[in-house]
């Protein structure tokens, strides 16, 4: 996979591009990174990127023309142009299936912005627009990182085992079972006998519970998309009474049943 970043802040990357997973799928070849520098693209004295916005307001908007001119060279170069994706906090909220779906692309192009917005032109550009979730960042950089970490560990021989990356339980739309290494005690803080048994039935199953019960606990929205077997529902339905939205439910365990808590505590 070849990944072009466009962005006013190159430096940004060299950190996390050279450690870790990334730098080693770079070695292997999994992966080849790139950065493009915006103002490169510019034609004025000053190298300007940025402008005030029609009609008036607050802030600068990131200008067409440098993005258009870097597009282009980078289609040019490449005979084509790859999967784009805009860093917005306007797009839809990346996710493990988005990751997914990307890795599964030749090129990615990414385009950051470092400003308030962008002319609404430089969207045309993209196949999709990107945000990381609900808070106000500095630029699309950091999103654009997160993005990429999330994309690179997915390509096949990225981590050190083979089944690394489709064992998450991410990918089962759960959130991880509880962990423990040696020791056994420690500070008083016991590991639960079942993982000391050697039952590896036993041990699979007790995984499988925690996980739906934390992912019940703290991440019901995840509960609607997860793979789940029927008896792992009704398993769900006992413990959490109304966790799928039956109208009886005590107010504040479901969505709808928090909604209806909140309007009663109104009065
Ligand atoms: C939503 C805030 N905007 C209100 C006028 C201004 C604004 C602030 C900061 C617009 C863009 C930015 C820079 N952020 C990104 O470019 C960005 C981002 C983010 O801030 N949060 C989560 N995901 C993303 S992806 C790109």
């Amino acid at each position: 996979m070849k990944i072009t970043i466009l962005t006013l802040f190159p430096e940004m990357f060299t950190g996390p591009f050279s450690c870790s997973i990334i730098k080693r799928a770079a070695e292997k070849g999994l992966v080849e990174l790139e950065t493009v520098n915006l103002r490169d693209f510019t034609k004025d004295r000053h190298r300007t990127v940025d402008d005030t916005p029609y009609g008036g307001g607050p802030g600068m908007v990131l200008k067409p023309e440098p993005v258009f001119e870097a597009v282009e060279t980078i289609i040019g170069k490449k005979g084509r142009k790859p999967y784009t994706v805009l860093t917005t906090p306007q797009g839809e909220v990346f996710r493990q299936q988005i990751a997914t779906e990307l890795a599964g692309k030749e090129e990615l192009l990414f385009i950051c912005g470092h400003y308030e917005g962008y002319d609404e032109r430089i969207r045309t550009l993209a196949d999709r627009e990107l945000s990381i979730g609900d808070y106000v960042l500095t630029g699309g950089e950091l999103p654009a990182m997160v993005m990429i970490d999330a994309v690179v560990r997915l390509l096949p021989g990225a981590l050190g085992a083979p089944e690394a990356a489709s064992n998450d339980s991410f990918s089962a739309g759960l959130l991880d079972y509880p962990q423990y290494t040696k020791p056994a005690v420690y500070k008083g803080l016991v590991v639960p006998d079942v993982l000391l048994s050697g039952h590896h039935q036993q041990i699979a199953a007790w995984r499988r519970r925690e996980a739906l019960l934390r992912t019940a606990e703290r991440r019901r929205d995840l509960l609607v998309q997860a793979d789940l077997s029927r008896e792992e529902r009704a398993f769900l339905a006992e413990k959490f009474p109304g966790l799928y939205g039956s109208e009886d439910a005590p107010a504040g365990r479901t969505l709808r049943g928090r909604a209806r808590g909140k309007r009663e505590e109104k009065g």
